[in-house]
């Protein structure tokens, strides 16, 4: 589909900005999915972390190196999706339950680029924002949020309980302080413009990279 040659389009030319010798963040989803094996193939001689299991074995077997966070606590380029991009640029990850881990991989890197296809930039982010909110309390802690659900199934990969956020917003940041301020809140998908460097969105065969650090 469009959608996903766009993707594909999007990470080739993200995998472009990786150098020889760099430490290397892999996010996690369906945009990353292409970039893992078009990175692979350049042959560079990288070292990279990643963001989930499954972004860790499709790594491994596309041949990339894949260490530790602990092993690589400075990152130079982390590449991740969005589910949603916003002027800023403010970010909603985690429709694949990853936000917490992306976000501290993000934060790890001197570079964090945003790559997506054409549906993801919007005028302005609308709920669900996904949540991890820790196993104790939950209860408690749903009541306070008020307007948070559990999504179904399975716990973020640390134990975590992964919800969302479904009520309406105005500004991204004061939803974004509540919720790291709530002690139940292990992490949420709202990306502040700070931690993003570059966003590369690709529209049918044309790929607009922004630079914004
Ligand atoms: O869950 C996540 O954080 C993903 O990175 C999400 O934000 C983007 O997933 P996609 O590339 O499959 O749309």
């Amino acid at each position: 589909t469009t959608s996903e040659a766009e993707k594909h389009a999007a990470a080739t030319y993200a995998a472009g900005l990786v150098e020889d010798g760099m430490r290397v963040g892999l996010g996690t989803g369906s945009t990353v999915a292409p970039l893992i094996p078009v990175l692979a193939a350049r042959g560079l001689n990288l070292r990279c972390v990643a963001t989930s299991v499954a972004t860790a074995e499709a790594a491994v077997a596309a041949g990339l190196v894949v260490e530790s966070f602990d092993a690589l606590p400075e990152l130079d380029i982390a590449i991740d999706g969005a589910d949603q991009i916003a002027p800023g640029p403010w970010l909603i990850k985690g429709g694949g339950r990853a936000h917490t881990r992306e976000k501290l991989v993000a934060v790890a890197a001197a570079r964090f680029v945003v790559i997506a296809s054409h549906e993801k930039p919007v005028p302005r982010l609308t709920p669900p924002v996904p949540l991890e909110l820790l196993a104790f309390g939950l209860e408690s802690t749903l009541m306070r949020l008020g307007q948070a659900t559990v999504r179904g199934g399975v716990l973020s990969p640390d134990g975590g309980i992964i919800a969302d956020w479904t009520g309406a917003f105005d500004d991204p940041a004061e939803l974004a302080r509540r919720l790291d301020a709530d002690p139940g809140v292990v992490g949420h998908g709202l990306f502040e413009p700070g931690l993003v460097s570059d966003v590369v969105v690709a529209t049918g065969a044309d790929v607009e990279h922004t630079r914004f650090a």
